[in-house]
């Protein structure tokens, strides 16, 4: 069904027809208006930006791109199309029909996973609320916008299943997911990443390679659930976090090519001389992927599981891709893991979560390699890795444990001298702070980041993409 725009909540799931529904998310509306307001880019809300807002579902949805001022952005309900006669592809309900209302044994897990998903869209949008005021070109001012939309409709993606699938519950945690804010110290936001604060772009980029890709997983994982109204908003949402990892993925790589200009300009890879010259060296760049690597890494939850086994058992929650694989039941497997007591055989439900994380470790491989082919081409030896997933844990077997980046145990006093060696140190944090001077004139870049190879949807890097009031 196509997207209705005449409607006061947009949407493709005729919304009209459901009038209790439709008052129910018109009570919600003007909350997540002042939540906006309040919460969302700071300062910006007259600035005419150009941003693209999805006029269908498929593939092809992304026609629409114009001058919008944030606050007049069409957020609403975008559910992909159904798939007649949908089966639940995993789980020991393998074969039967997808569920197309809540069944009341899962009622309390899947609002707990819908509520967690939920939260992380509009804190990520509070963490980044800032950012506008150290932007390094207009460019990247109007993809920081795109995103912080997105992630605002993704919002209304969680909203809208509370809403009409949980009742009152619903409608309470809806309130809710506005009430919390990320780094709050009485309601923050409910996983710790989320809680971080995004105070520089180096971060953001960091954020959106790491983080988001995490999302990909998530929403990928979803996308499998045979509770199909999460699974249809889920395949729409995921078309919309692509471009969130191309922010990071070609961020981080703008920061390399910048900072090998400048290490080839001063003939030298100290990286005294490179900061003295308002650069990023590399070995900086490193703990900054250490960090959110590491913080997102605790996205996954524990490796040993027992929520993992019955979200995947109970046909809630699969792996991403999941007709990828052989075994849909995973009954009668095993994994080994690796604890910091020793190996240990694990059966292979209770380790999705670690199944998932080796997947999405293996994916953000794909940035480094190209990265570093450009640190190669430049005559460099140095090489950006990703840091041990026992390193920094919050969650799960290694939580705490004095772990480098190698995934070598250290004593713990050596730990914590050496801490800053690889996670960014105060005055390395200060450092990258006082590079973000804000450049709005269009075409230009700040000194630290190397322009994008071209301009959003074949425009010229030279447009005023944020039109400021
Ligand atoms: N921080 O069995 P465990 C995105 C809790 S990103 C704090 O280890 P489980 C986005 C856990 O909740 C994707 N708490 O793990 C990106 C549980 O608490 P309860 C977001 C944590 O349950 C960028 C307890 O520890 N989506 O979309 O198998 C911008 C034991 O749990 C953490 C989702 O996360 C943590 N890191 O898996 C914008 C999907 N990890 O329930 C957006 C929904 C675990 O005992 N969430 N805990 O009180 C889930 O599927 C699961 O809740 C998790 C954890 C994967 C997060």
């Amino acid at each position: 069904m196509s997207i209705n725009y005449a409607e006061k909540i947009p949407n493709n799931v005729d919304l009209a027809h459901d009038r209790t529904l439709q008052r129910a998310l018109e009570h919600w509306q003007p909350h997540f208006l002042q939540w906006w307001h309040e919460m969302g880019p700071s300062d910006f809300e007259k600035a005419d930006v150009y941003l693209r807002t999805a006029t269908s579902v498929d593939a092809k949805g992304w026609a629409t791109y114009g001058a919008v001022k944030m606050p007049d952005y069409r957020w609403g309900i975008f559910l992909a199309d159904q798939e007649p006669e949908r089966k639940i592809g995993f789980g020991d309900q393998m074969g039967q029909p997808a569920w197309q209302q809540v069944p009341g044994e899962h009622r309390s897990t899947l609002r707990r996973l819908i509520v967690t998903q939920g939260d992380t869209e509009p804190a990520s949008v509070e963490q980044q609320r800032l950012l506008g005021h150290l932007c390094p070109s207009l460019y990247d001012l109007r993809n920081l916008f795109q995103i912080n939309v997105e992630e605002g409709r993704h919002l209304w993606a969680m909203v809208y299943l509370l809403h009409a699938y949980f009742g009152r519950d619903g409608r309470e945690e809806a309130e809710e997911l506005l009430a919390r804010h990320s780094g709050d110290a009485d309601k923050p936001r409910i996983l710790t990443t989320f809680n971080e604060p995004i105070s520089d772009w180096l971060s953001l980029y960091c954020f959106t390679y790491f983080t988001d890709r995490d999302g990909k997983y998530q929403l990928k994982s979803f996308a499998e659930s045979g509770f199909d109204p999460l699974s249809r908003t889920c395949r729409f949402m995921l078309t919309e976090e692509a471009h969130h990892m191309f922010v990071g993925e070609t961020g981080i790589g703008r920061v390399v090519r910048r900072t090998l200009e400048v290490m080839k300009e001063l003939g030298t890879d100290d990286p005294a001389r490179i900061r003295a010259h308002g650069a990023v060296d590399l070995p900086l760049l490193q703990k900054y992927l250490n960090f959110w690597c590491s913080s997102s890494l605790d996205l996954f939850g524990s490796e040993i599981s027992s929520n993992a086994a019955a979200s995947f058992a109970n046909g809630l929650k699969g792996r991403p891709d999941e007709s990828q694989y052989a075994d849909h039941v995973l009954r009668d497997v095993s994994l080994k893991l690796d604890t910091p007591e020793g190996a240990q055989e694990v059966p292979m439900l209770n380790a999705l979560n670690e199944v998932m994380r080796e997947s999405y470790l293996k994916d953000c491989e794909i940035g480094l390699k190209r990265w570093n082919r450009a640190i190669e081409r430049a005559g460099h030896e140095f090489r950006l890795t990703l840091p041990s997933s026992r390193f920094r844990r919050a969650i799960g077997s290694w939580v705490g444990l004095p772990v480098d980046p190698s995934g070598k145990l250290l004593p713990k006093d050596e730990y914590e001298r050496r801490l800053h060696e690889w996670v960014p140190s105060p005055e390395d944090k200060a450092f990258v702070k006082s590079l973000m001077q804000k450049v709005i004139e269009p075409g230009k870049m700040a000194a630290w980041v190397a322009p994008p190879d071209r301009g959003i949807n074949n425009l010229p890097l030279d447009y005023e993409y944020v039109h400021l009031a």
